[in-house]
């Protein structure tokens, strides 16, 4: 007799969020570790009217052609280059992410790495760990100050702006990329003084830090590359807090190798969990598994924004923050 409409949850949430669900639709949760296959996230969704997908659920259009019932498909991530948008408007189907709650968790997780590896903290932990610290040293581990630095922010985002809003307390000097969507527009940082903007190419010639926060788009593909990394000063540092195959992994290897860089840090990858082996071989990559948004609290919100917005639409309401160019009823 239940008119309630039916979800599927495709990974393990917080029972705050379950809990939220629950009181509006009869759902079903995917409760073991890892991921369902492609096959099971079809079989469990069909006859449902939304999806919970994480950033890994490949939501395209042959995957929308087998579920006609779904309505809605909440991504708990804010990207999005998971979900074919334009495939989910053509069939009517509302498509959600989770912006802004998890902008300062990612800022100071970047933090983290631009500290991690310009102070070789991967480094120093690994000696210390294996018994092989021989105490202090005046020229032991030596990094980079950040202090008189310049940080290029390439993606001036609600993320990226949240990273910039931090370097003036470390002493450093903000430049960014100008979107090339919006070349006019002024970035202004928390003094109320705008950022420089640039273009990527001068961006990446003058800065110490690049750290990346582009989303993964056709044209965001492999944005350094070979060629572009050339550009960065033998003595900068790359960081990527964005998404893996924005960054051509093999490039980042050779610039270790050859010295074209002096390190870099990264949250993500091209083929996640797959590291490229090359990586692993230099101290001067600081490497980290995807924790970017990985706080109780951040985590919390977003596995509840998520569900704020399922339960928006399947209850006929607009939802709370829909993907651009969704399709919205
Ligand atoms: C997600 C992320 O949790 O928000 C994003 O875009 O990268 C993470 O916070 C991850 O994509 C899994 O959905």
């Amino acid at each position: 007799t239940s008119q309630r409409p039916r979800v599927f949850v495709s990974r393990r949430l917080f029972q705050e969020t379950l809990d939220l669900i629950a009181q509006h639709a009869d759902m079903d949760v995917f409760d073991r570790s890892g991921s369902p296959s492609s096959e099971e996230l079809v079989a469990r969704t069909t006859g449902c009217a939304g999806l919970i997908a994480q950033g890994t659920d490949k939501v395209d259009a042959q995957f929308l052609d087998q579920l006609p019932d779904l309505r809605v498909v909440c991504n708990v991530a804010v990207g999005y280059n998971n979900i074919d948008v334009a495939a989910a408007r053509e069939r009517k189907i509302v498509v959600t992410n989770t912006p802004d709650v998890l902008n300062e968790a990612c800022a100071a997780l970047t933090w983290g790495l631009i500290l991690g590896v310009t102070r070789r903290l991967g480094e120093g932990e690994r000696i210390l760990r294996a018994g092989k610290w021989k105490g202090f040293q005046l020229d032991f581990l030596l990094g980079m100050d950040l202090v008189g630095k310049t940080i290029g922010v390439i993606g001036m985002g609600r993320i990226g702006q949240a990273v910039a809003a931090k370097a003036a307390a470390f002493g450093m000097r903000t430049v960014y990329m100008k979107s090339p969507r919006r070349p006019d527009e002024q970035i202004v940082g928390p003094d109320g003084v705008p950022y420089e903007g640039l273009s990527f190419e001068e961006v990446m010639q003058r800065s110490d830090v690049i750290t990346l926060h582009v989303p993964l788009s056709p044209q965001t593909h492999h944005l350094v590359n070979r060629d572009s990394i050339r550009l960065m000063k033998p003595t900068a540092y790359l960081v990527n807090m964005a998404r893996g195959p924005v960054v051509e992994e093999a490039a980042v290897v050779s610039a270790l190798e050859n010295g074209w860089i002096a390190g870099a840090a990264l949250d993500v990858y091209e083929l996640e969990p797959v590291v490229h082996p090359g990586l692993m071989k230099f101290d001067s990559a600081f490497l980290i598994p995807h924790l970017g948004s990985a706080t109780r609290e951040t985590r919390t919100a977003m596995c509840n924004l998520a569900a704020r917005n399922l339960i928006e639409v399947l209850g006929g309401r607009p939802p709370v923050t829909a993907i651009p160019g969704s399709y919205i009823p």
